[in-house]
């Protein structure tokens, strides 16, 4: 529906005067799985982690169901679909984490699945939040896909957790986003984290990878997206950055909704992954299409969990739009890296 409140807040988009780069293709049938293709309860579908995985694609969805205005969260579970090309998806009959599985007095749910395969095992990290604060957390999954073993969950707050698909010098090697807030004077303005563990439980030599005042197109926050992928280049990765703008009001299904999500993305060095190679400067997906800007739970929310390379050097990007569908982008890989070492 485009009433008032979406062409306000179009043309603030456009105010901003970004663009996603003509090298990013968006799938032409957008978006590649959402509500309807659900065997079981479920309404928004998105922020999907995506690997390839013994000869199939692998995806890890969210499912936001059972909405109510008064309640803040709604109920989540995480489901599993299986591709033959990365476009078509078969979701799996039961979720891998049922809301009913987890839910307690202390745990209100698992959301946000990114997937990563280490040395042929398959590991997802996920956010959870309880009563204390949110925690990220990192686990196993059983060979059967029945389910999940749970390896480490951070203090809170933190979130947004990405595994690097190797080992570094003999370290795991994650991507974090905590939220400071006494010391950034309460202002929700967070950065992105790199922590290196021996054994995917124990986490430290923690240092700060990107500072928020680090991108031009975030005023707010900016946290991992999909996990890094090894290329002879460096380490791609892709990043969140959130702007948020008192100007925008109305903005999905919430009465106020005044920020906008988009996908940049950095080089970070093979051996030692602080060091950023190169970084653009602009967007890599700013919310533009029809499915990112209008009918949204959140519109004008671009959030990669996701991102698989081809033999053929197409990255393939999975993104939630609008915090109600998963979509897909794909770019060439030499591009993609052109784009962070440009000046
Ligand atoms: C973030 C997370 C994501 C969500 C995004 C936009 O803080 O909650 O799951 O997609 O906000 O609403």
């Amino acid at each position: 529906m485009k009433g008032l409140s979406t062409l306000w807040t179009k043309n603030i988009l456009r105010s901003y005067g970004y663009r996603s780069p003509s090298v990013i293709k968006r799938y032409e049938n957008n978006p590649v799985l959402t509500a309807k293709d659900i065997p079981y309860e479920a309404t928004l579908i998105f922020n999907a982690g995506v690997v390839r995985f013994r000869g199939k694609y692998l995806m890890a969805f969210r499912d936001d169901y059972n909405y109510s205005i008064v309640r803040t969260h709604f109920h989540t579970h995480i489901g599993l679909a299986e591709s033959e090309d990365g476009i078509t998806w078969k979701v799996l009959a039961k979720p891998l984490i049922l809301y009913d599985d987890v839910h307690t007095e202390e745990i209100s749910r698992f959301y946000d699945p990114r997937l990563s395969v280490i040395d042929g095992q398959l590991y997802m990290c996920f956010a959870v939040d309880t009563k204390h604060g949110v925690r990220g957390g990192i686990a196993m999954l059983k060979n059967d896909l029945s389910g999940i073993e749970i390896l480490s969950l951070s203090v809170p707050d933190n979130r947004n957790m990405v595994l690097f698909p190797e080992k570094i010098n003999g370290l795991y090697a994650r991507l974090e986003r905590p939220m400071p807030v006494y010391s950034r004077g309460g202002k929700e303005i967070f950065d992105t984290w790199i922590s290196f563990s021996p054994d995917l439980k124990y986490w430290g030599e923690s240092t700060l990878l990107l500072p928020q005042e680090r991108v031009p197109f975030s005023n707010c926050k900016v946290g991992p997206a999909a996990p890094p992928l090894k290329t002879p280049y460096g380490f791609l990765t892709l990043f969140h950055a959130v702007k948020k703008d008192s100007r925008l009001f109305k903005n999905g299904w919430e009465p106020t909704w005044k920020k906008v999500y988009s996908a940049g993305i950095m080089l970070l060095d093979l051996n030692d992954p602080t060091k950023i190679l190169g970084i653009c400067d602009e967007p890599l997906l700013f919310p533009e299409a029809p499915y990112e800007l209008y009918n949204g739970f959140r519109n004008n929310a671009i959030f990669p969990c996701g991102m698989v390379l081809e033999d053929d050097n197409e990255v393939k990007i999975y993104y939630g739009a609008g915090d109600i569908v998963t979509c897909l982008a794909t770019a060439d890989l030499d591009d993609l890296v052109s784009l962070c070492l440009q000046k």
